[in-house]
């Protein structure tokens, strides 16, 4: 149950989150512009804040696209703003080749940069009545790489489970083999030259105001609202 006062505090964030949204281009990543600062731009989320429900609750939803996504989009315009020879260059660009980013910015980069591409994608990959079990060509790859769709789903549930502290868990292309791994912070697996095809944000910020230290529960709860059109779009354009 939200309080009176939650449900206004909630009523005020989507207000201002709407704001942010609908001012800027809805693009999912942007590039470094000519002006540098202000290039990227926090993406339109594709579906209401309650879209997740009872999954992943309202009020996380809000806190997390319109506060520590904006966040992230904010320092990364910081940071190339401080790199002129960056003009240009795409959140993909920078992150799949970090070591060509000038050192003053490149853990600004590394994890602000990071933080925006996997948040870009973690929207999409959740949809509001989600989950089942992947078809096609990705469900027959899952098979074979995992055993079965339950093979993967735990797999990937003990990957998330086993983060220490923050980070995300993934199942990417590595080559041609689907494979799961975590990442610590807001490190991405596009810099280690894989694609990303699904990923789980384990930050606290993800879940703590619905499940608290449980975890387990939201990444139970997570698999329900998996958007499975998305994943097998990024698969098959691989
Ligand atoms: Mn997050």
């Amino acid at each position: 149950m939200i309080t009176r006062r939650q449900a206004l505090r909630i009523t005020s964030l989507a207000a201002a989150a709407c704001a942010v949204s609908s001012s800027r281009i809805a693009v999912a990543q942007g590039a470094v512009g000519s002006s540098g600062a202000g290039a990227f731009a926090l993406p339109a989320l594709p579906y209401g804040f309650d879209a997740l429900e009872p999954h992943i609750d309202a009020q996380t939803m809000m806190i997390h696209h319109g506060k520590h996504h904006a966040a992230y989009v904010t320092n990364l315009n910081k940071a190339v703003a401080d790199a002129p020879e960056l003009k240009g260059k795409s959140v993909d660009d920078l992150l799949k080749d970090l070591n060509s980013v000038p050192e003053k910015v490149r853990t600004a980069v590394r994890n602000s940069g990071g933080g925006h591409f996997n948040h870009s994608l973690f929207w999409q990959m959740m949809k509001k009545g989600g989950g089942g079990e992947p078809s096609g060509d990705l469900g027959k790859a899952i098979d074979e790489a995992f055993g079965s769709y339950s093979g993967f789903k735990e797999k990937l549930s003990d990957a998330a489970t086993k983060v220490f502290g923050s980070g995300w868990a993934w199942l990417v292309l590595d080559g041609k083999d689907l494979k799961i791994q975590s990442t610590p912070n807001q490190d991405s697996p596009i810099s280690q030259g894989k694609k990303p095809l699904l990923g789980i944000d384990v930050w606290e910020h993800a879940y703590y105001l619905k499940y608290q230290n449980k975890r387990p529960d939201y990444i139970k709860a997570w698999f329900n609202v998996i958007n499975w059109d998305f994943v097998r779009d990024r698969y098959s354009k691989a």
